[in-house]
């Protein structure tokens, strides 16, 4: 990428103070900046690297801490096209070097496993390695670069986006209003964050999809039962073992959609796993201490369109899937890999490609919420008789067919990006 500045033009002070509509409380403002990004999650701060590559000038703002945002347990899987992404923007060595490459799954019913050998089928390779880990490498990477992220913001609100002169206003660390002057605004900020509602409802169209099961999720001091990750149906319901590294193992189990961590000390996770995990030969489940618990809700939601005027939404601003493709995370970095092309140029005096990003991005959200789903329903109990055999007519037909087989490898290790 090019590392040309791009300097526009954004008018003078005054003009700038004519713009300044209603701030909420006393505030100031802060040095004008070119794309003001909300969220420091996968997408805002690879976006903001993205951009500084280009030679654009970013603030990042967030909610949370640093220590929180860097220590959140979320994804694991990074699809080839991500990791070669990270590679190539000088983001590969940790990955490289502490992540672990993995050439199939296993996909375990009746008992038995069958393996998804993705390097047989498709020549490619996934990369486990924690999302908080991606998200250190990339806070640590911007701070190097002189890079703009404040955290422990609050009251974030996006004004006149339908302008050419959007602006952000916030209550930064220290309690004082600020407002932060922009061209155009990211909304990296998640599925509950503010972007999304800037888009006028008129205009925005959400379909969605809920589950009546979620996702009790735990991560233990145990080494992982398998070298590659185990994706389990099983009539008591879904378990998937996977892991952060060859000591500390990450584990899932299906539970009803309104079930609490309360209700699943360790001793009963641990018997349900063994029983979920079960297979005909034998073997056991490695037991060790729980360093985390959580239950994950499961949806799939798509707003459209991702982009209202000069305000872009990426990531799980903009959509969801539930976690069984491993899709979340590669979806946000696959969104704010088009920004990274389409807001330089935009900013340019060329905007093809911003205007084309909404669908350009929406082909591949279509393609993961479709794997998702199909995923989802393979895996997951949901007590119908119907649905259980088709479930299991589908995992046979991928244990023995070729070309399913290789259908699901090319969707997990991911397409490639546009
Ligand atoms: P994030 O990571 O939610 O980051 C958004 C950030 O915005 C901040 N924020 C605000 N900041 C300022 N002002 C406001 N008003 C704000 N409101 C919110 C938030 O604090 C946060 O820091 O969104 P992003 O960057 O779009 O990234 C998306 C991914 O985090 C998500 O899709 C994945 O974690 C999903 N996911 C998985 N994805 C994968 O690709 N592979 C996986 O294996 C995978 N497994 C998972 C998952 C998600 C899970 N959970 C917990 C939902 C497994 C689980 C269990
Ligand atoms: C994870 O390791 O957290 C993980 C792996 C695969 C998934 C979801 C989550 O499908």
């Amino acid at each position: 990428m090019s590392r040309e500045r791009v300097s526009i033009e954004r008018g003078t002070s005054e003009e700038r103070s004519e713009r300044w509509a209603q701030p909420t409380r006393r505030a100031s403002t802060v040095e004008p900046t070119q794309v003001a990004i909300i969220g420091a999650g996968p997408a805002g701060l690879l976006l903001s690297h993205l951009l500084h590559l280009a030679g654009v000038e970013s603030v990042v703002l967030e909610r949370r801490s640093r220590e929180y945002v860097e220590s959140r347990v979320r994804a694991g899987v990074l699809e080839h096209p991500t990791a070669e992404l990270l590679r190539e923007v000088g983001l590969g060595e940790r990955m490289d070097r502490v992540g672990l490459v993995h050439a199939g799954i296993e996909l375990r019913f009746d008992g038995v496993d069958h393996r998804v050998a993705f390097d047989e089928l498709v020549g490619k390779t996934i990369t486990v390695y924690g999302q908080q880990e991606v998200v250190k490498d990339l806070v640590a990477a911007r701070l190097r670069d002189g890079g703009q992220v404040e955290f422990d913001v609050t009251e974030t609100a996006v004004h006149d986006i339908d302008t050419d002169a959007p602006y952000i206003t916030y209550v930064d660390a220290h309690g004082a209003g600020q407002r932060l002057d922009c061209d155009v605004v990211a909304g990296c900020d998640g599925f509950h964050g503010i972007a999304r509602g800037a888009v006028p409802a008129a205009v925005l169209r959400v379909l969605d999809r809920t589950y009546p099961f979620a996702w009790l999720g735990i991560l233990a001091e145990v080494p992982p039962l398998h070298e590659e990750l185990i994706y389990a149906r099983h009539a008591l319901g879904f378990a998937l073992c996977s892991m952060r590294s060859p000591e500390i193992t990450r584990l899932y189990l299906q539970v009803d959609a309104d079930e609490t961590v309360e209700e699943w000390p360790d001793d009963r996770i641990w018997e349900e796993l063994a029983k979920r995990l079960a297979v005909d030969d034998g073997g056991t489940v490695n037991v060790g201490p729980v360093l985390d618990k959580g239950v994950t809700a499961m949806r799939s939601f798509v707003a459209a369109p991702m982009r209202q005027g000069r305000l872009f939404l990426a990531g799980d601003a903009a959509h969801i899937v539930p976690p069984t493709g491993a899709k979340g995370m590669n979806l946000a970095i696959a969104d704010v890999s088009l920004l990274a092309r389409a807001l330089p140029a935009l900013l340019r005096g060329s905007p093809d490609l911003a205007d084309a990003y909404s669908e350009t991005a929406l082909r591949r959200v279509w393609r993961a919420e479709h794997f998702s789903w199909f995923m989802t329903s393979m895996l997951h109990r949901t007590g119908d008789d119907f649905d259980e055999q088709l479930a299991l007519s589908q995992l046979r037909y991928i244990a023995g067919s070729t070309a399913a087989a290789t259908s699901l490898a090319e969707n997990y290790v991911g397409l490639p990006f546009a």
